[in-house]
Order: structure tokens, then C-alpha cells, then sequence
């Protein structure tokens, strides 16, 4: 059976393009495959360079809890928070040694978000990438859904498995090659202020964002300011109209119909009826999510002995790839050493 794997950095509220980029696919495609759900709070600490540990405690439980208000089943997938299973941050040391400088240099995402901060830009964010691999390769994960935005780390995790077969267990390769699978809409959700930029948990305004728990009044009110042009007419234009494509998308994926549909029937009504609709269709998505939502978080015992499950899932398939990992690399057998001092 199919193996995927995926994370999601409780590095903020989730949002919109979180949902329609990410975690609609996540939860679909728990109907023909094995599912690997991760909550990555050490990918959470990378940025900002002082992180909150209130905060991030907090943003870790709800994130989870959004995942199960989602729809994400731990009965059928196994849902988990990355700092709970060690065998992530050991993978990323073993990736490191064979991982190159200037590959990571190069991350599109690592540019970002470390433009302007000079020298004190941290390691971890740095080596972001190299832990997103280890996530995935210690799993054998075939699939990795994810935003566009990520594409250039799945070919890292892809490149530095083969790398590692290649060089150290080129008879019994140890890592599964995996590949992205984007969704076939909002694949790339725009922050509704500067449609130019993809909304974001960490680098978006307020304004520029619909979080998955806004109330219907506050996403009608964002949606009703979000930027636009100043001609009236609706087609899809990336380049030319990149608010109102943004908000084109954003309606095909809350409804499941197509662009060219959706133009015909808002094209020439003005942009205040189009981005009413726009509302409505991203309210009806959001309330069950929120329903749910509002069960989970009042008991919030039972979401960490979801989590606490997970992790020992977890753990029985990333022990095995871990250890098969060190001895490949030429790790002492750690049961040798035990002997030699009759522990
Ligand atoms: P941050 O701003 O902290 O980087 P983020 O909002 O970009 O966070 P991530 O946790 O990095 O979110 O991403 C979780 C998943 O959501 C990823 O699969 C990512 O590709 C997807 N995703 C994030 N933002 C968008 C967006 N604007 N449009 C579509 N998909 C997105
Ligand atoms: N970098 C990803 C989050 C992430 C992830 C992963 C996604 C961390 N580890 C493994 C897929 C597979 C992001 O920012 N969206």
C-alpha cells in the first residue's frame, strides 16, 4: 500500500491556504493510503529566531486539534507530534554528514526567510530542509502532499535518500524515494492584502489571512477588503489580476467547480457580489471544520492521549529505518558495547 507522509508547523493559527493546499488533500487521501501526520515543532522553532515556548506548547496542541477537526483519523493514520519521536532530530544528523552546503543555500525557502538577517540567521533554519528530509525518509513515504511552496524540499529529501543508497547501502537501499503530489487547485493560496505573496502563519498580516477558526463575520470582512484592481472585469490572470485570480481559486476550491465556470457566471456583476459569494462558499467550508473544533478543544486530555499513541506508532516504523540507517553508515552496534561491559 501507498505510504504518505506529511507535516505542518504549528508555527501559527492555521489558515486557508494551509486547508485548501494542504490538509484537504491530506485527509482524502487517507481513503486509498497509509498516512503519516506530523505536527513538526522543531521545524517551528527555526524561525522566528526567538520562539515563545508558551506559545509553542500551545500552538502544538491546536494544531492537532485542528488536524482531528479537519477531518485527519487516528484511527487510520497515525497522527503525532515531531519532538515525541527522537529518531527525527538523530535521522538529521546522519542526513547532515551527506548533505551539501550549497544545495541548502540554494532553498528558495531558506533565502526567504533569512534575507535581511545577516549573520544571525540561526542553523536551524538552515538546516530546515535536512530535518523535512529526515521526517520523511524515516517513513519510506512514497507520497508527500504539499503546497507548491515545498516542492524544492522534496526533491532535497529525494536527492539525499538516493545519495544515501547510493553510497551506503547501494545492494539494500535503506530510504524510499519519495515524490510531491500538489492539489489540482489553490495549490498556492495568496495572502488577500498582497496577492503577490503566498499566505503565510508567520510573515502575513492579520488582514491578509483567513484562519480556519475566524468567525463568518470576520471572514466576510476580510474577504470584502481583500485587494483587488481597479478595472471591474473577472477573469483569470495571475499577472494582470492576482487578487482576483486569488479569490477565483479560493471559490473553485471551497466549491469543487471549475474557474471557467465561476467566471461566466461572476463576470460583469462587479466585484462586490463576486467576493460575497467568495464568502459564503469559504464560511460553508469552515463550519463543520469549527464544530468539530469546538468538541475536541473541550477536552483536551483526550487530543494528547491521541498524540501520545501516535508517537508509539510512530516510533515502530522510524526505529527500525533509523537503525538500519547507523548500520549502514558504520555505526558501532550498540548491543556489542552492552556485552562488552555485562550491562
Ligand atoms: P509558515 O508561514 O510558518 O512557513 P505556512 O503557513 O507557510 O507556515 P506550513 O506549516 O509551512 O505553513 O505549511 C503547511 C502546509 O500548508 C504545507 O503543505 C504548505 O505547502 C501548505 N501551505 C502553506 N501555505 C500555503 C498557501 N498559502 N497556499 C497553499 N498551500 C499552503
Ligand atoms: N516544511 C513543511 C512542513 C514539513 C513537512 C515535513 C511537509 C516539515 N516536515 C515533511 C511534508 C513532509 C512546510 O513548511 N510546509
Amino acid at each position: 500500500m501507498t505510504r504518505v507522509f506529511s507535516g505542518i508547523q504549528p508555527s501559527g493559527d492555521l489558515h486557508l491556504g494551509n486547508h485548501l493546499g494542504a490538509l484537504v488533500n491530506w485527509v482524502a487521501m487517507q481513503e486509498r493510503a497509509e498516512c503519516v501526520y506530523c505536527v513538526v515543532d522543531l521545524h517551528a522553532m527555526t524561525s522566528p529566531a526567538e520562539h515563545d515556548p508558551a506559545t509553542l506548547r500551545q500552538r502544538t496542541l491546536s494544531a492537532a486539534t485542528t488536524l482531528l477537526a479537519v477531518g485527519v483519523d487516528p484511527q487510520r493514520s497515525i497522527l503525532f507530534v515531531q519532538s515525541h519521536v527522537h529518531e527525527h532530530a538523530e535521522c538529521t544528523w546522519l542526513l547532515n554528514c551527506i548533505a551539501g552546503f550549497g544545495e541548502l543555500r540554494k532553498m528558495p525557502q531558506f533565502k526567504d526567510k533569512s534575507a535581511g538577517k545577516g549573520e544571525s540567521v540561526s542553523v536551524g533554519l538552515f538546516d530546515y530542509p535536512v530535518l523535512q528530509s529526515a521526517d520523511i525518509l524515516l517513513y519510506h513515504a512514497d507520497e508527500v502532499p504539499v503546497g507548491e511552496d515545498q516542492r524544492h524540499h522534496i526533491e532535497l529529501a529525494r536527492d539525499l535518500g538516493q545519495r544515501f543508497n547510493h553510497r551506503f547501502a547501494p545492494d539494500d537501499p535503506v530510504f524510499t524515494l519519495p515524490r510531491a503530489i500538489h492539489p489540482p487547485a489553490a495549490a498556492r493560496v495568496m495572502d488577500l492584502q498582497e496577492p503577490s505573496n503566498k499566505m503565510s502563519k508567520s510573515t502575513s498580516s492579520d488582514k491578509g489571512v483567513v484562519y480556519l477558526l475566524d468567525d463568518p463575520t470576520r471572514i466576510a470582512k476580510k474577504i470584502r477588503a481583500a485587494v483587488t484592481d481597479s478595472a471591474t472585469d473577472i477573469r483569470y490572470d495571475r499577472e494582470a489580476k492576482p487578487g482576483v485570480s486569488n479569490l477565483l481559486e479560493i471559490l473553485a476550491a471551497a466549491t469543487g467547480r471549475s474557474i471557467d465556470e465561476l467566471v461566466v457566471e461572476h463576470d460583469g456583476h462587479g466585484y462586490g457580489s463576486f467576493k460575497a459569494a467568495v464568502a459564503e462558499a469559504v464560511v460553508e467550508l469552515l463550519r463543520p471544520v469549527q464544530q468539530r473544533h469546538a468538541a475536541l478543544a473541550a477536552d483536551p486530555g483526550e487530543v494528547s492521549r491521541t498524540l501520545a499513541d501516535g508517537a508509539a506508532r510512530a516510533r515502530e516504523v522510524a526505529a527500525p529505518t533509523l537503525l538500519r540507517a547507523k548500520q549502514a553508515m558504520g555505526m558501532l552496534d550498540a548491543g556489542i558495547v552492552r556485552e562488552g561491559h555485562g550491562w
